[in-house]
């Protein structure tokens, strides 16, 4: 299996209830390796620009607000078929769907406030790694 890369985002109802370590823990754990982090305050336009591919969705207004709350935690996982590890740890969008020992099952408030993102593809990874990050700050 091939060795990739994809980018995690730690959402603001997880960092708000210092949650970090607790999935990081989790993504370590699997055998993934965080070679790259950055806390920081998304602006409005910053969000929008991220899930742009959901600009058409109901929940788009929502999901920005909810994104601007609090500071989020960019980061890139690396390991073995990272990308569709990465979403097997995180557990169904919806946590009453989500398996249990999850991150989702685990931690999630809501479908909205569920604690992490994760690329799904390995385009997306690749699109969604260089929003936060340029190559210097990477160090498999
Ligand atoms: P993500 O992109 O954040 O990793 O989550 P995902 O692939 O599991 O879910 P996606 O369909 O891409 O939705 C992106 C995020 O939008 C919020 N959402 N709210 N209110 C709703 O019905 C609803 N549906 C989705 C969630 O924060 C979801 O993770
Ligand atoms: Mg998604």
């Amino acid at each position: 299996m091939a060795i990739e890369r994809t980018l995690s985002i730690i959402k603001p109802d997880a960092t708000r209830r210092n949650l970090t370590g607790k999935i990081n823990d989790k993504f370590e754990t699997a055998g993934l390796s965080i070679i790259a982090t950055r806390r920081l305050q998304l602006t409005k336009a910053q969000a929008e620009a991220f899930y742009a591919v959901h600009s058409h969705r109901p929940f788009f207004g929502d999901l920005v607000s909810f994104m601007i709350s609090g500071p989020v935690v960019a980061q890139v996982l690396e390991g073995e078929n990272a990308i569709m590890q990465n979403r097997d740890i995180m557990g169904a969008t919806d946590p009453k769907k989500a398996d249990a020992g999850t991150i989702r099952a685990d931690f999630a408030e809501s479908i909205e406030a569920n604690s992490v993102h994760g690329s799904d593809s390995p385009e997306a990874a690749a699109q969604e790694i260089s929003f936060f990050f340029a190559g210097i700050d990477i160090t498999a």
